[in-house]
């Protein structure tokens, strides 16, 4: 029996790639987040340039500070820490990818009003290709995500279909311009909610989001999780110091040293650029972009 999710639920996400829990958090997580990001707003004042917990947009100054990302987010805030391991999360992951979890990664996009970038149309599995692909991204919406303020953006159906080339001139670039692979922009939708609602996205759906230029924040801290059988491909962006580090992400459920294969289009996301690890850095080398960059 799935804990949380109905059969529609579960059956909708198969077919589209994607959900909307809408005000799916207690009030009390959303008022620790934002105090949180207040607290990483302070620490960014006065930076010069990105380091390993904050990346700064390329506007930023330390007199006028403009954070974009901050970076693993679970490692550095209790709060984001102990969200990760609640049923809020855990929960509909399991309903969806089984009982035995594992982190891949955290990260929370900041899309500030006025400047906050946009994120090129891009797979995650792209970046991470594994042996199965049990692998989803569940967004904590923070403030209310609408058309105006950049919202995540989705092809659905297209966790079906190829893991399409995100190489350009031969290197990875993670993304690409959907209309060149003959999907339609027509298509794509965008993902709605009160702050406090959660979005889900398979890891092989294709999505993106705009350049926010309205004068609302669009915060959404990214949780992205695997079946435990999910191992990387060698070339894989994962992060992979061992099987004892690689264990101590388990979220919950039994780690195993059996992977579970499934017959995937698999790229693998080789050679990277000469860039530090961030979509932002590594989509400079598209040729050609599908969203606005501040002037
Ligand atoms: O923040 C967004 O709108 C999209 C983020 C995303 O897809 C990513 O960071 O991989």
């Amino acid at each position: 029996m799935p804990e949380v999710l109905s059969h529609e639920q579960i059956h909708s996400y198969r077919e589209t790639g994607y959900l909307v829990l809408e005000r799916h958090l207690p009030d009390e997580v959303l008022i620790n987040i934002r105090a949180e990001i207040s607290r990483f707003e302070d620490e960014a004042r006065g930076m010069t340039a990105s380091n390993d917990r904050l990346d700064l947009e390329e506007s930023h100054t330390p007199k006028d500070p403009r954070l974009r990302r901050i970076k693993l987010p679970h490692r550095i805030s209790d709060v984001m820490r102990d969200l990760m391991y609640s049923d809020h999360i855990l929960a509909p992951a399991r309903d969806l990818a089984g009982p035995n979890l594992r982190l891949h990664t955290s990260k929370l996009n900041m899309k500030s009003a006025g400047y906050g970038a946009a994120v090129e149309w891009h797979q995650d599995y792209a970046f991470y290709p594994h042996t199965n692909d049990d692998i989803l991204a569940i967004g904590v919406i923070i403030d209310d995500m609408e058309s105006e303020n950049g919202p995540l953006m989705v092809y659905p159906g297209s966790h079906k279909g190829p893991v399409y080339d995100h190489h350009v001139d031969g290197v990875f670039a993670g993304g690409f311009i959907p209309e060149t692979v003959g999907l339609n922009s027509a298509d794509a939708v965008e993902l709605k909610g009160p702050a406090g609602s959660i979005s889900i996205h398979h890891g092989r759906m294709v999505h993106g989001s705009a350049l926010n230029t309205s004068d609302r924040s669009r915060r959404i801290l990214f949780y992205e999780l695997m079946a435990a059988d999910a191992f990387p491909i060698m070339g894989s962006m994962t992060m992979w110091n061992g099987i004892e580090d690689y264990n101590e992400r388990m979220l919950c459920g039994e780690p195993t040293l059996t992977p579970r294969l499934k017959d995937i289009p698999i790229r693998i996301p080789q050679p990277q650029p000469d860039v530090p690890i961030s979509i932002y850095e590594i989509q400079k080398g598209l040729k050609s972009r599908a969203f606005k960059t501040i002037e």
